[in-house]
């Protein structure tokens, strides 16, 4: 499943000469492109940026991004970048993960994270598929899929992570396909750029174990909202994330103003480890254990 090196060396967030564990043509590459050319447009600090993934295909994506990272266990991304988070506001966090560690094993962690609505983007590597895993059905499989473990067909509707999202209030909602590369881009440096919890379910060919949801599926099932289109409007977001003759694809649903989670509880500027540590009051508290 080798693809050979890293190329390029233009853009401060890539890592030439690094070893790539993805196939040839994988959606994943065109994936990791559009948003190290978003962070480089949005000119992050990458001292600044934390990415934050758990365990898949998708979730490779922080080794390779010349930036600090942390690859959790599967299902685990989000919990790992709150934490982050709460250790220092002033960071840029990136949880990145595929749709089965996503929407699946993480599910309840997806959701939690709408709830609370802390300033981090989510990436999702939506193959309609379990990659790593070579090929079962994930929760975003199209019904009907045939796999090595389905083998007459999923049996259940899929998972709509844009209507889940909506259901839950997160502030902004996104949807791109990596084929897409400008797009996909401009769609991610909305998302990293805004204040607050942001949800980007990115279509991505799985070139070896998804014969069905090909580059070519996607162009056909999927289109652009329109220029005029006011991400504003929840209701008219709703019938747009029912859609499933065809997949829409832009950013669906954006609203400032909902309170984050570090403002909730108080979280300073200062980032923990510049805390000073009152030794009096936590000898006191450990007294209080004797
Ligand atoms: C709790 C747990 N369950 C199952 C696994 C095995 N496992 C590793 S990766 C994976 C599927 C990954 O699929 P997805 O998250 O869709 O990402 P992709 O590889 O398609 O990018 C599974 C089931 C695991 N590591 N941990
Ligand atoms: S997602 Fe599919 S095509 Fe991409 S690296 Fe994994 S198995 Fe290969």
């Amino acid at each position: 499943m080798k693809n050979g090196n890293a190329r390029k060396g233009e853009n401060p967030f890539d890592m030439p000469g690094k070893e790539m564990g993805w196939c040839p043509g994988c959606g994943n590459y065109r994936l990791l492109d559009a948003l190290k050319a978003a962070l480089a447009e949005l000119g992050i600090d990458r001292r600044n940026l934390v990415i934050v993934s758990g365990i898949g295909q998708g979730a490779k994506t922080p080794q390779y991004v010349n930036a600090h990272m942390f690859n959790g266990l599967h299902g685990r991304a989000l919990p790992a970048a709150l934490g982050v988070k709460l250790s220092n506001r002033n960071l840029v966090v990136i949880a990145e993960s595929g749709d089965g560690c996503m929407y699946g094993e993480g599910g309840n962690h997806f959701l939690h994270a709408i709830r609370r609505n802390y300033d981090v983007t989510v990436i999702v590597h939506d193959n309609m598929v379990y990659g790593l895993t070579k090929g079962q059905a994930s929760p975003t499989s199209r019904k009907g899929m045939k796999t090595p473990v389905q083998v007459n067909g999923v049996m259940l509707e899929p998972f709509n992570p844009l209507a889940v999202s909506l259901a839950l209030d997160a502030p902004f909602i996104a949807r791109a396909s990596a084929g897409d590369g400008e797009e996909t881009k401009e769609i991610i440096k909305q998302a990293i750029a805004f204040p607050g919890l942001a949800v980007v379910d990115v279509f991505q060919p799985c070139v070896v174990f998804n014969k069905l949801n090909t580059y070519q599926w996607f162009k056909e099932n999927t289109y652009y909202l329109p220029d005029d289109y006011d991400p504003s409007d929840r209701q008219r977001a709703f019938a747009k994330a029912l859609e499933t003759e065809k997949l829409p694809l832009g950013v669906l649903y954006r609203r400032e103003g909902r309170k984050v989670y570090e403002d909730l509880l108080g979280i300073g500027d200062t980032p923990a480890y510049e805390h000073k540590v009152d030794e009096d009051a936590f000898q006191r508290m450990l007294d209080g254990y004797r």
